[in-house]
């Protein structure tokens, strides 16, 4: 096992028992055809999950420059997203399946890459020299609040109490205020960071089409894109809270950050 090998393509699907399976085993599929409408997008979600559902939010719009989404502050169109947890702004109770459906594409870039956060994981822990992070991501508690949202205090890799492991890559990682050792954190902070960003280099790039929807096991994966031209490009966030989720947060939810801020 090595950083080459954490990237994952989705496979594309059009039969939904076997999309089930195909999530279940390898953590992202691409469904075809759905209606890449808002409804449309989370009838699809709906149907996947069934009465596995505890929350499922209104979508979101993505697109340059974004709405309601101060995360998206950072993205642009010309840049590359690197790969990230999608809605960390809730803390710990980020949701634990996301689904992005295609309006439009962009001729010109705009591929998305998957990486296998349980594979980066396994390469670290197989590593003499690395395997001390793969425990300590596990153990030690870091900052992991972004700025204004909801607190989180905690462990990059945690368990959902139900033997699902949770796997965490946000914008903001560094070590506790009250750390006793800042210096290490940062350490494995850095090497988790580094070893990602090293599986996304490798990993196969696949761009979403009209009609297409991914989706994506937010406790096992995370995503990224490519930057693109086409401003014109489009797609449907929509973000699933499932009875394996460590909690459904007590709040308003949306499938953005609009409702996820800090309060009092
Ligand atoms: O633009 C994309 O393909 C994905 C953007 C993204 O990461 C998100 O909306 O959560
Ligand atoms: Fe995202």
């Amino acid at each position: 096992m090595n950083f080459e090998s954490c990237g994952v393509l989705p496979r594309v699907l059009n039969d939904l028992e076997a999309a089930k399976t195909e999530l279940a085993t390898s953590g992202a599929v691409i469904f075809e055809p759905i209606d890449c409408t808002e409804a449309g997008t989370r009838a699809f979600a709906q149907e996947m999950f069934g009465d596995r559902l505890r929350a499922l939010p209104e979508g979101a719009r993505v697109f340059e420059g974004g709405e309601h989404d101060i995360t998206r502050v950072q993205a642009t169109n010309q840049k590359t997203t690197p790969c990230h947890t999608d809605g960390f702004a809730y803390g710990d109770l980020y949701p634990d399946f996301m689904l992005l459906s295609c309006v439009k594409e962009s001729e010109v870039g705009g591929e998305s890459i998957l990486v296998d956060g349980y594979k980066v994981l396994e390469a670290l822990a197989t590593d003499a020299n690395l395997s001390w992070a793969a425990r300590a991501l596990r153990e030690r508690e870091i900052d992991q609040t972004e700025t204004g949202m909801q607190t989180s205090l905690s462990p990059i890799c945690m368990d959902n109490g139900k033997g699902r492991t949770m796997v965490r890559r946000t914008l903001e990682q560094r070590p506790a205020e009250k750390s006793k050792d800042p210096e290490k954190d940062q350490q494995m902070i850095d090497l988790w960071r580094e070893s990602i960003d090293a599986a996304s280099r490798f990993a196969p790039q696949f761009k979403l089409l009209p009609g297409q929807v991914v989706v994506v096991d937010n406790y096992r994966l995370m995503h990224g894109r490519q930057p693109y031209e086409d401003l014109n490009r489009m797609l449907w966030r929509v973000w699933v809270w499932t009875v394996d989720c460590l909690n459904v947060p007590d709040m308003p939810l949306a499938s953005d950050t609009r409702y996820a801020t800090a309060r009092g």
